[in-house]
């Protein structure tokens, strides 16, 4: 044994990935996803680490914490205004739509997801926990005001920065900034699902932001097939059994109908 102890610990290993022939998803399967920016990329959301990301403005970013939008609300509603008039627009694409026809059709399915753009409710998906919230909701920036976040569909919202009727207080998009805590029902029911999933999808997502990404590490550690739909292997793909590379919407459909033995069908 090793100084550490550690002859006794199994470590992961790659030899862990499973031949996706052995794996038949039926309707007991309890099927999970873990979704991302790059699963709205085919409707036309732009994403935040590609090419032409949103986080590669760093002012944008700083946008995106309680500090950076409090100080400059004006400036944080002109982001998510923009932000707004991107997904305005925006419709489901087959990504979305046979997660949720997968639904429809009986099986077992949730998807957590990343996004902020609601595409998956507009989809048909009805089990979607939204890790990072919605933009289509205001909040106070006040965590203590009784004011309730309520919906707003404005593409552009008039009249920024907008303030509290109660408190006074800045209001702001209802999602989670950059070192803010996720709602920890959302994290609790997300980590409740992980662990007694069968199939987990990790779609359109780099891999980088947490909690989120941690996932699709409990997935591969609690004995989950875990399959990855993303233009290039990600710091995720380690922990998954595989990487199918290319555009999500149109490697989705197949890979499920696929793993059914044909019992699937979605027409894209
Ligand atoms: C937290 C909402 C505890 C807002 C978002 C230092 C200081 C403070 C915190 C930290 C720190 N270091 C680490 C942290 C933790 C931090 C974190 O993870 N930071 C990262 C950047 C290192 N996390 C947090 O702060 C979280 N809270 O930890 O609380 C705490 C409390 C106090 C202090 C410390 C800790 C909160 C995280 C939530 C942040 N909010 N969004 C908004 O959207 O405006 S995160 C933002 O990134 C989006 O939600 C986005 O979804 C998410 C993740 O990005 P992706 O979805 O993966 O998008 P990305 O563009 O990166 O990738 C797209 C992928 O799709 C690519 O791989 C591409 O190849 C692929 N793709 C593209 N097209 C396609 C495709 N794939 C398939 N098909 C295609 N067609």
């Amino acid at each position: 044994m090793s100084v550490w102890g550690t002859d006794d610990l199994h470590y992961y290993s790659s030899t862990k990935k499973i031949n996706l022939d052995d794996f038949t998803l039926t309707r007991d399967t309890k099927i999970t996803v873990l979704s991302g920016a790059g699963i709205s990329a085919e409707s036309g959301v732009p994403t935040f680490r590609g090419e032409d990301g949103i986080w590669k403005d760093a002012e944008k970013m700083r946008l995106a914490t309680p500090t950076g939008f409090a100080t400059h609300p004006d400036k944080g509603w002109d982001f998510y205004n923009l932000r707004r008039m991107n997904m305005a627009g925006a419709e489901p694409n087959n990504a979305h739509k046979v997660l949720a026809e997968l639904e429809r059709q009986g099986y077992d399915v949730v998807v957590i997801t990343q996004n902020i753009d609601r595409l998956h409710h507009v989809a048909g998906s009805k089990r979607v926990i939204e890790l990072h919230g919605t933009i289509w909701e205001i909040k106070c920036g006040n965590p203590g005001c009784s004011l309730e976040p309520f919906e707003n569909k404005d593409v552009p919202i008039k009249g920024i920065p907008l303030f509290c009727d109660i408190c006074g207080t800045h209001l702001r998009p209802n999602v989670v900034f950059f070192e803010e805590m996720l709602d920890p029902v959302n994290v609790q029911n997300a980590e409740i699902r992980t662990r007694e999933t069968d199939l987990f999808l990790v779609v359109g997502t780099s891999g980088v932001v947490y909690p989120a990404a941690g996932f699709a590490q409990l997935a591969s550690a609690s004995g989950a097939v875990v399959i990855e739909f993303n233009l290039e292997n990600t710091p995720l793909s380690f922990f998954c059994d595989k990487s199918v590379l290319g555009q999500c919407g149109m490697l989705i459909p197949p890979t499920l109908n696929k793993l059914s033995r044909g019992e699937f069908v979605y027409e894209c």
